[in-house]
């Protein structure tokens, strides 16, 4: 299979990177969007620390990790001394306090499985969960931030990854598809194997961030800005790599032993993790090994129906760039059961 073949001339291949990128920048959010994100936490702080006055909160996930497309609710950590069997009752004075203050839709889910407070700002129209001292989340979501500053090529996969994702319906865990974060690991595993690379193995670098997390030690290279111009070696567009991306899921990776590690930059042997059988409900048949977590595997939540769909959509997804004339547009089409 090849990319070039198919498109015959440089002038498709030109006008395939510029479709895909206008759409990486019709999904950038806006400024004023960042700015009313800010405002709500400044609230959130103020209201936070007349409670709690020792508390802090951090922004996770997509509203700080630069993965996050327009429109996106934010997810904030309180990081707070409390006992885990405590956890409920602030999550419940929590909800309280910010009801009291005009905060919209405030609901605190004390037994999901990452309890949380939910609630909605009528002020800025921002949604956003709190949760309690998940702080590796805090962590990991630097180390995304962190991959993102080495080369735009990443955000711009990422982009289109979850959009696709998201059109697909495959970006649902709890119906055995996979996370954002997963999709994000996933395209910086890809550019980091690359030939030439075009993400390095920050965790396999000279450590110059480094904290230890509910036991985990969390470390890496966090310099980025060192780094300069780490993957110009290699020229690939995004249109390339959007269809090596999806080539490579569909049909080169060994899911039967391998595992995609972003700690090592490289793949690693489910048996190296005794990840060969089903264990309870984790049955590994697709590997994403969390970076710090390492026996957490990303990949847990599918399941033997919802591998068959992932598959199936990246077979689709591979097809398209390889055969569609305007393979854009339809890549991104909604799925319709
Ligand atoms: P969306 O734009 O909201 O789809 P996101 O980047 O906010 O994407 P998620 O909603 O999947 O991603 O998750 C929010 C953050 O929580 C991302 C990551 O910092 C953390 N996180 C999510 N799932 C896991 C996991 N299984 N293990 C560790 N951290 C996770
Ligand atoms: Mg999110």
């Amino acid at each position: 299979r090849n990319f070039k073949r198919q498109i015959e001339c440089r002038s498709d291949i030109d006008r395939l990177n510029a479709s895909f990128l206008a759409i990486y920048e019709s999904l950038i959010p806006a400024e004023e969007e960042k700015a009313k994100q800010k405002q709500l936490l400044t609230l959130l702080e103020k209201l936070v620390g007349k409670e709690w006055p020792e508390a802090r909160l951090y922004l996770y996930g997509s509203c700080a990790n630069s993965f996050g497309v327009l429109k996106s609710d934010i997810d904030v950590c309180l990081a707070i001394e409390v006992a885990d069997n405590k956890k409920s009752e602030v999550l419940l004075k929590l909800a309280d306090i910010l009801q009291s203050d005009n905060l919209q839709n405030v609901q605190a889910l004390t037994r999901a499985r990452v309890p949380i407070v939910k609630l909605m700002d009528p002020v800025t129209g921002i949604s956003c969960d709190i949760c309690i001292n998940n702080l590796l989340a805090v962590v990991n979501t630097k180390l995304l931030r962190d991959y993102a500053q080495i080369d735009v090529r990443l955000r711009q996969l990422a982009f289109i990854v979850k959009h696709w994702a998201k059109s697909r319906g495959v970006n649902e865990t709890y119906q055995g598809t996979l996370s954002s974060y997963a999709y994000v690991l996933m395209c910086i595993h890809f550019l980091q194997q690359r030939r030439p690379a075009i993400l390095p193995c920050l965790q396999g670098m000279e450590r110059t961030y480094a904290v230890t997390v509910d036991n985990v030690e969390c470390a890496y290279f966090d310099r980025v800005e060192k780094l300069g111009d780490f993957g110009c070696h290699n020229r690939e567009s995004i249109a390339q790599l959007v269809w090596a991306f999806f080539n490579y899921w569909a049909y080169c990776h060994d899911y039967a032993n391998d595992v995609i590690s972003v700690r090592t930059g490289s793949i690693i042997s489910k048996r190296s993790k005794d990840w060969t059988r089903r264990i309870g409900n984790d049955r590994h048949l697709i590997c994403i090994e969390d970076p710090f977590e390492i026996r957490h595997d990303l990949g847990r939540v599918v399941d033997k129906y919802s591998i068959k769909v992932l598959r199936e959509e990246f077979e689709r997804a591979a097809e398209i760039m390889q055969y569609d004339p305007n393979p854009c547009a339809t890549l991104l089409e909604p799925y319709i059961p």
